[in-house]
């Protein structure tokens, strides 16, 4: 199996961290999803990352999906084990964090150009989409007072991949709120191979 990703996608992150957990061998395959990278195009017609090339040459493309297709095909270790609802409900805050950080950016983009102007912020859009971000990691980090940081689950994972991303893009931001379990449970997992190796970097 080969992984398409590229360094600073959350939505890669996210597949790629379920597969090492589930304990897949898989290969990575770094791409510029923004370049028309003519193997991504033919794994996604989206032409987004990720895409999971399986070995029987079928494409699997979003990073939840890749997910469930995972933990159906390798039940062990579960990613959704002891209570589902409350792994999943956890995921779905995290990932409408990671949204609004990724339609944040690329609103910059399209009304600016560039990745680091952030006068789009202050738009009425931009300001929703900070607010989501803000509420989010509050309701993700009270949501884990009732959830055990181990063992991992996908839930857990999607939160550290949204609060990870957060602190790249929007390094010192001063709207971050204060979120302590949400912290403690990224310091759990720093040193993980699936986290450490998965990093966002540029
Ligand atoms: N819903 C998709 C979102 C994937 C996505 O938006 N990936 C971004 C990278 S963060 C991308 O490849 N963007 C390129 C584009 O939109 O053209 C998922 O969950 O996998």
């Amino acid at each position: 199996m080969k992984l398409l990703i590229n360094t600073t996608s959350p939505y890669a992150r996210t597949a790629r961290i379920c597969l090492l957990e589930k304990g897949f061998d898989f290969d990575v395959q770094i791409v510029n999803p923004w370049a028309d990278d003519p193997d991504l195009l033919k794994a996604n017609t989206a032409a987004r990352v990720p895409a999971l090339l399986l070995d029987d040459g079928r494409a699997l493309t979003e990073c939840l999906l890749i997910g469930f297709w995972a933990e159906a095909e390798r039940p062990e270790p579960s990613l959704l084990q002891g209570d589902r609802a409350a792994a999943s409900a956890l995921a779905g805050v995290a990932m409408g964090v990671v949204e609004a950080a990724v339609h944040t950016l690329v609103g910059r983009v399209i009304t600016s150009g560039v990745l680091t102007e952030p006068a789009f912020d202050s738009e009425p859009v931009g300001q929703r989409r900070r607010r989501s971000m803000i509420t989010g990691l509050e309701r993700m980090n009270e949501m884990l007072d009732e959830m055990a940081s181990e063992p991992i689950n996908l839930g857990l994972i999607v939160s550290i991949v949204a609060l990870d991303y957060v602190h790249f893009r929007f390094p010192q931001a001063d709207w971050i709120p204060a979120v302590p379990r949400l912290d403690a449970l990224r310091t759990t997992y720093s040193a993980r191979a699936s986290f450490a190796d998965t990093t966002p970097r540029d």
